[in-house]
């Protein structure tokens, strides 16, 4: 999709057309006053008070036609530049832009207006010249936002929408949109009983159900499997620690406002961790290494808490309850290189398993000018990034490097993805840390028989299994490959009064074999029976009439697939069975 936000020409339709809603919402509702109307990636939205009034989905239709009645009068665009008193007085009885206002340094800023017709908008502009121009638009959705994005203050109504120079573009873009709603991993996560939500628990915590939970299993045995192969040792820790743990890593200091509120139990402070990294020093610190020992390699798929602002909660994919797929890595300074090395290779590995390709590594480095906001190490740091871009270039991983974005502790890796809806997010990462190693006294005894300090690397390949899982319910629309699939084949008699005993034998030999699976032994038409199937995009439907019950074979039919193949019950299990063992992806399997 074309990005609004940075195209000149839609930037400027766009933000006309948000003054055209604001002027057709101010004839509709008097009372209105205004916020902010800016242009985002996808078009633009606008804030506004409404007072008591209440903007609904429907309403949205009428606005849109008294826009068209204002945009038919061709009424020219105009910009004024005034001065901050008269913008005072002209704004007076809107405290919003009071507020814009009385915060703009006369000095330094002009302060434009726009006009069209009867409505003025205080606005940096540029706008397009006549409201003729603004034809192709429309009205998206409208939600709740709270004024400056802060809970605390009164919650404003957003109108989001998007106007294009042509009905062409603007019916291609809604096409787009629809395209991305029905990949949204919330609509799909319903639809297929991956999770769910309820008040009860709470905002961005959800419930994994049977079927998600079926594929958590599996995403943990396979990263598990992996990592233990790599000399993972995996740890179980508690997930929550004392205030006192957090306050010497530093997190209390640094990280509160992304923590729950602590708890008191008898003389103990605790809080919900937002992070296992605490743990793991412990665990490390526990017993006395050589440097023969490293890197030594503690993992857990561990459950962490974070405050994350209930605007910005998203289903599985930013959520206030996590379980990373975390790792700490302690390596003496000579084995970064081939750690980080290994951990690339690892993210790699897992992507090309998933057939994940449209991802992109941004390496994040400290900007040596800014003394205060890194840790104090020159030397360090020079060393590590640049072992951090060899990695890269040996690895031919094309990725971007983004100056003064490594946190205070260290360089890091990340891998961010674009979901279907929404802004891109980071997936995998890999964290270099000088700094908490020391906070924990952490130490190693080298070649000479001195105590020396280690330093430790953050990774976690999924990011986390909820996000991951998101993800992966995006990327296949919901249509997992085989081994992730929480129903991996759904047999179907043609006929219940003369086919469910053989079924029924199918049915044993497959569960025999490990494979999860459903007979569907309702008494309805197979048309309509496969149709559910292909609905709950399980991989394999298996057609079960007389022909397979006399020759003992089975008739099947992939996902997605208009072909029918049957082979013989032995041969059908070595096959399946080998496309779950190789993780085969659906877009590879032979019909
Ligand atoms: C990798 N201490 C490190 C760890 O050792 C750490 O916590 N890093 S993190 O803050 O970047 O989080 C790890 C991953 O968790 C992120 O890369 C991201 O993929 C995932 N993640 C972060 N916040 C959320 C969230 N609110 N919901 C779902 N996943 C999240
Ligand atoms: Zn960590």
């Amino acid at each position: 999709m074309i990005n609004i936000k940075e195209n000149e020409r839609l930037n400027k339709l766009n933000h006309s057309c948000a003054h055209l809603l604001a002027q057709a919402v101010k004839h509709l509702y008097p009372n209105a006053k205004f916020w902010v109307g800016p242009v985002i990636e996808d078009g633009f939205y606008y804030d506004i008070d409404l007072g008591d009034a209440v903007i609904k989905e429907e309403d949205l239709v009428n606005i849109e036609k008294e826009m068209k009645k204002c945009a038919k009068d061709n009424k020219n665009i105009v910009r004024h530049e005034i001065s901050k008193q008269e913008a005072l007085d002209m704004f007076r009885d809107d405290p919003y832009k009071m507020d814009l206002i009385s915060r703009m340094d006369e000095s330094e800023v002009t302060i434009s207006c726009y006009t069209q017709g009867d409505f003025t908008d205080l606005c940096r502009g540029p706008h397009v010249e006549n409201t003729k121009e603004l034809k192709h638009f429309k009205l998206l959705k409208v939600s709740g936002a709270y004024w400056k994005g802060d809970a605390k203050n009164k919650m404003l109504q957003r109108i989001y929408g998007v106007c294009y120079d042509t009905e062409e573009e603007l019916q291609e873009h809604l096409r787009l949109l629809e395209e991305a709603k029905e990949r949204d991993h919330r609509k799909i996560g319903k639809d297929l009983d991956i999770f769910m939500s309820h008040d009860l628990v709470g905002k961005g915590m959800p419930l994994w159900l049977p079927n998600g939970a079926v594929i958590r299993k599996q995403l943990e045995n396979y990263i598990y499997e992996k990592e233990r192969k790599m000399g993972y040792l995996h740890v179980y820790t508690p997930c929550v620690g004392t205030v006192d743990l957090y306050k010497t890593s530093g997190h209390w200091d640094h990280y509160k406002e992304n923590m729950f509120p602590s708890m008191k139990v008898d003389e103990e402070e605790f809080v919900l961790r937002p992070m296992n990294c605490p743990h793991h020093m412990l665990v490390y610190g526990n017993t006395l290494h050589s440097y023969r020992d490293l890197p030594i390699r503690i993992g857990e798929f561990a459950t962490d808490f974070r405050y994350e602002a209930s605007g910005a909660v998203k289903g599985l994919e930013r959520v206030r309850c996590m379980c990373q797929n975390d790792a700490h890595l302690f390596v003496t300074p000579e084995q970064i290189g081939e750690e980080f090395k290994k951990v690339v290779s690892l993210i790699l590995d897992v992507y090309q398993d998933f057939g994940i390709e449209n991802y992109s590594f941004r390496l994040s480095l400290r900007d040596p000018e800014d003394k205060e906001k890194y840790f104090d190490d020159d030397k360090m740091w020079n060393e590590a990034e640049s072992k951090l871009r060899e990695v890269l270039n040996e690895l031919k991983v094309p990725y971007f490097e983004a100056i003064g974005e490594a946190a205070f502790y260290g360089p890091k890796l990340d891998v961010e993805v674009k979901p279907a809806v929404g802004n891109e997010v980071t997936l995998s990462t890999c964290q270099l840390d000088f700094l908490l190693p020391r906070r924990f006294d952490l130490t190693y005894i080298d070649k000479e028989g001195n105590k020396q300090i280690p330093v430790v690397l953050h990774r976690a390949i999924f990011g986390t299994f909820d996000r991951f899982t998101a993800f992966i319910m995006e990327e296949t629309k919901g249509a997992f490959p085989t081994w992730l699939a929480p129903t991996q084949v759904n047999i179907i008699p043609v006929n219940i009064e003369y086919h469910l005993e053989y079924a029924d034998e199918v049915k044993r030999l497959l569960e025999n074999n490990g494979i999860r699976l459903e007979v569907d032994a309702r008494n309805e038409k197979l048309g309509y029976k496969m149709r559910e199937s292909q609905k709950k995009k399980i991989p394999f439907t298996l057609i079960l009439g007389n022909n397979e019950r006399d020759h003992k074979t089975i008739s099947y039919r992939l996902h997605g697939r208009e072909e029918t193949q049957t082979l013989p019950q032995e041969e059908f299990v070595s096959y399946l069975k080998e496309i779950i063992d190789q993780k085969v992806l659906n877009k590879d399997l032979k019909s």
